[in-house]
Formats: C-alpha cells, sequence, structure tokens
C-alpha cells in the first residue's frame, strides 16, 4: 500500500473541476484518506515547491498557487504514485495522453489541474507539508 499527494489547483476549484477529478479517482480504485480546502500564502507556496526554486518558472508558479483556494488529498492504494500520475497525464496538457485529467481540462503547462507527487520520498514530504497523523483515517 502506497500513499500520494494530490493538489487540485487554483485553477481546477475555480473552474469546478472537484467533483470530476475526485470521481476519476474513485472510479479507478484510489481511496482518498486525507481531504481538505486551503488557501495557500506566497510562503507556503514556496516551501511546497522548493526543489524548482532555481528554476525560471518559480515566481510565477508560486503566485498561481497562492492565488486561490486549493483541495488537498492523501491518496492511498497499491502503486498509487504512478497510477495518479498516469491519471493525471503529462505536465504540459498539449503533450498529455488523451483521457488523462490535464488532457481533458488544462491548457497551459503552469494551470494544469492537478498535482501529484513523483515519488515516495516527495509524496513522503508533501503529505507531511499539509498533514498531521489525525487527518489521515488509517
Ligand atoms: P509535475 O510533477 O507534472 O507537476 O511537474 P513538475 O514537478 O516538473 O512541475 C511542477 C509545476 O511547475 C507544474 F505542474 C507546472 C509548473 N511548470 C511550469 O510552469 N513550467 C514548466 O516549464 C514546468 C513546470
Amino acid at each position: 500500500m502506497e500513499r500520494t499527494l494530490s493538489i487540485i489547483k487554483p485553477d481546477g476549484v475555480a473552474r469546478g473541476l472537484i467533483g470530476e477529478v475526485i470521481r476519476r479517482f474513485e472510479k479507478n480504485g484510489i481511496r482518498i484518506v486525507g481531504m481538505k480546502m486551503l488557501w495557500m500564502t506566497r510562503e507556503q507556496a514556496r516551501g511546497f515547491y522548493a526543489v524548482h526554486r532555481e528554476r525560471p518558472f518559480f515566481d510565477s508558479l508560486t503566485k498561481f498557487m497562492s492565488s486561490g483556494p486549493v483541495v488537498v488529498m492523501v491518496l492511498e492504494g497499491e502503486n498509487v504514485i504512478e497510477k495518479n500520475r498516469r491519471l493525471m497525464g503529462a505536465t504540459d496538457p498539449s503533450k498529455a495522453a488523451e483521457g488523462t485529467i490535464r488532457r481533458d481540462f488544462a491548457t497551459e503547462i503552469e494551470k494544469n489541474v492537478v498535482h501529484g507527487s513523483d515519488a515516495p520520498e516527495t509524496a513522503a514530504f508533501e503529505i507531511g507539508y499539509f498533514f498531521n497523523r489525525f487527518e489521515i483515517v488509517a
């Protein structure tokens, strides 16, 4: 059993895609074991994306991620990190496979509707960034 962090980004929330994203998780046998809505400060967004701090898109990305409410979720399932990444599709929606969340709903690389951890170590860091152990159901 594996866990991963999912975020429905400000564009996804603003466009009314919360239900659609959750529906896809549930339909694909992914269990939601933690969930909340929050509005990140710029500092929280910077901390979350610290690995990208040297990248040219860092300022724009952290501004976007703190521009409105997001839904953060802890997902659980077998191989759920990869499974979630497959459901999301490639970072750049124009390169994302058909039927993926990003292909179906996103139009630009920055505002790409969802985030998902990319490895067990990043999943552990990202889950701990938003959730304490009492906020994750066993
Ligand atoms: P992903 O793991 O698919 O979310 O992608 P990355 O970790 O590589 O990038 C994190 C976020 O940075 C992306 F979701 C969107 C943003 N980004 C850009 O805005 N421009 C880029 O060229 C790459 C990423």
